[in-house]
This record gives C-alpha cells, sequence and structure tokens, in this order.
C-alpha cells in the first residue's frame, strides 16, 4: 500500500527530528536551574574552546557562576566579550558573573562565556563533554558540555545574532 501524503509528511517530520539538533537537556543545583551546557566543534590542533549555558535562579538568594572545568582542557576561566572600536576583546571575569533571585544569566557566542583553555584533545560534534560549572552558593555541579557543529550560533535555539565567535581567535591575554 502506498503511503499516503499526510503519513509520509508525518515520517518525514520524524525522521528530521530525529537528525535535529541535539536535544536540549538541563541540571537543577539547588535553587539553580543550569540550561543546556554546550560547546562547539574544534578544529584540529585548537587549544581553546568556549562553554555556553544559562543559569537561573529561582531562590530568593544571589548566587555567583565562578568557573567550571571540563576534563579536556588544562583550565577554565569565566570570559565576558566586548567589542571596542569595531574589534572584539575578551577579558576574564575574576569575580564571574551574579545571578540575582528571579534572574537568568545567558552565556553564548559574542557574549559572556566559559573559556576552556589548555585543550589536549579535540571537541567532536556530537560529543558529550564531561565537566563542571562551580558556584558561590551552589558548589562544584557536574554537567555535560554537548558538542555542536563548529559553527553552531546557539543551543538549538535558533539565534542568529551576527556572530565571530571563538573560532580561530588568539587568545592573547
Ligand atoms: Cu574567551
Amino acid at each position: 500500500m502506498r503511503p499516503t501524503a499526510s503519513a509520509l509528511a508525518a515520517l518525514l517530520l520524524a525522521l528530521g527530528l530525529a537528525a535535529g539538533p541535539a536535544q536540549a537537556h538541563d541540571y537543577a543545583a539547588g535553587a539553580l536551574k543550569i540550561g543546556h551546557p554546550w560547546s562547539r566543534a574544534t578544529p584540529g590542533g585548537a587549544r581553546v574552546a568556549a562553554g555556553y549555558l544559562t543559569v537561573t535562579n529561582t531562590g530568593s538568594t544571589p548566587d555567583r557562576l565562578t568557573g567550571g572545568s571540563l576534563a579536556a582542557a588544562g583550565r577554565t576561566e569565566v570570559h565576558t566579550m566586548s567589542v571596542e572600536k569595531g574589534v572584539m576583546r575578551m577579558a576574564p571575569l575574576p569575580n564571574g558573573l551574579e545571578i540575582p533571585p528571579g534572574g537568568t544569566i545567558t552565556l553564548a557566542p559574542s557574549g559572556h562565556h566559559l573559556m576552556f583553555m589548555d585543550l589536549k584533545t579535540p571537541l567532536k560534534q556530537g560529543e558529550r563533554a564531561a565537566g563542571t560549572l562551580t558556584f558561590e552558593r551552589a558548589g562544584t555541579v557536574p554537567v555535560e558540555f554537548v558538542v555542536e557543529s563548529i559553527a553552531a550560533k546557539g543551543g538549538g535555539q535558533g539565534a542568529g545574532k551576527g556572530d565571530k565567535g571563538h573560532a580561530g581567535h588568539d587568545h592573547a591575554h
């Protein structure tokens, strides 16, 4: 029997979903909700990678993202990124990022991010890279960073902002 057009459409939709972007994944740590930690695949020889995620504070006390780790990297810093005179600049945030009660912080390409330095092995698309996030109050939380494509813009959220990202950038600070 020939499949009907609608059955065929449903099948294609199912296939499309199966092959689509990595599923979102979330973690909870006390009052914090951690949304979809992810990173980008790195070209061979790259020494740095970046980590992206959201954190929402559902509690009544501020907390602070102070750092993290990646099993494949030597050390991790919290970075901010800004454009000065048309040049993308990054700088470490030694005190991390505050997450106010009821607030959400977003680490995303072209903005705040975790910087994984001294990368020992490349990150490959489709992998889940083991790491941690460190919070002032909530402590150290094990997470997995879903490794998306080298050109991924943002956690399947369809972000379309101009993105120079970290591809090939030189860490000169
Ligand atoms: Cu950076």
